[in-house]
């Protein structure tokens, strides 16, 4: 272990947060010590007797917009309880694409403080004088930062040496490789008439691999066909495509 990923996600829902982290691989990195996650509610960084973190925006306008001074006081927090963090993310959907290798650079880095909004978003001093990065996970509306903030987890926490079993194999996942994944399949080998390919069958490992390989290309020219351009393809990888391209012309 490379000392614990550490990462602070902080919410106004952190029951949200913390019932997600309950199950699956990143539970258990968490107890495994490989991930050292805390959750801190944003409210317990407000002064007055209501713990009010919004307020109206300036200017007018519908909705209400997040308080600064609630974000600074717990990242401040986080600075003397937990160490200076690497990166500040803000969710937001105006952020650059959370991409796999900001999940690399991100796990990487050592120590991550994710912020949530929620409502209409967050004062633009905090995107502009404590985030460090604005990242969103995607072109859609989403109610705030949490689902965001827990995808980034989960793509970091992937990638922490020893979370992942050598079977489930990291190197192996869909973007690393460049390529779409292959068809799985498992047992029973004919299911209300749809068989396993025969050749998965055959035990003939070195054609099993040829089979695999042909088929992650024919899916991501169907499905992917940008990824192509910056697949590590070899010449065998370039002649299948080709002849991919013409059988289906
Ligand atoms: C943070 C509030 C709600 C709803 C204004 C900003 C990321 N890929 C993504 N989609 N949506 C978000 C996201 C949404 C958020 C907040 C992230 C804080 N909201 C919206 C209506 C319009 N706000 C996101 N990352």
């Amino acid at each position: 272990m490379t000392m614990p990923l550490k990462i602070d996600i902080v919410s106004i829902f952190p029951g949200m947060v913390n019932a997600s982290l309950t199950e699956g691989v990143v539970a258990r990195a968490i107890a495994r010590g490989l991930v050292d996650v805390a959750v801190h509610d944003l409210r317990d960084f407000t002064t007055d007797r209501h713990r009010i973190v919004d307020d109206v925006p300036f200017g007018g306008g519908p909705g209400m917009v997040m308080k600064p001074e609630p974000f600074f006081a717990a990242v401040d927090a986080i600075r003397t309880e937990r160490g200076v963090p690497s990166a500040i993310v803000l969710t937001t959907p105006d952020g650059a694409k959370f991409t796999h290798r900001d999940a690399v650079r991100l796990s990487e880095s050592g120590h991550v403080v994710v912020l949530c909004g929620r409502y209409e978003g967050v004062d633009d001093r905090v995107r502009r004088h404590l985030a460090t990065e604005e990242l969103s996970i995607g072109d859609y509306v989403l109610s705030g930062g949490e689902l965001p903030a827990l995808v980034m987890l989960d793509a970091m926490a992937r990638l922490v040496p020893g979370v992942v079993g050598d079977e489930e194999s990291v190197a192996r996942d869909t973007f690393m490789r460049g390529l779409l994944d292959y068809p799985q399949y498992t047992r029973p080998a004919s299911f209300q008439g749809a068989d396993v390919p025969a050749v998965l069958l055959s035990g003939h490992h070195k054609a099993i691999d040829r089979w695999r390989r042909r088929e992650a290309l024919a899916r991501t020219l169907e499905q992917r066909p940008d990824l192509l351009e910056s697949a590590g393809l070899d010449d065998e990888d370039r002649m299948i495509l080709e002849e991919l391209r013409t059988r289906d012309r």
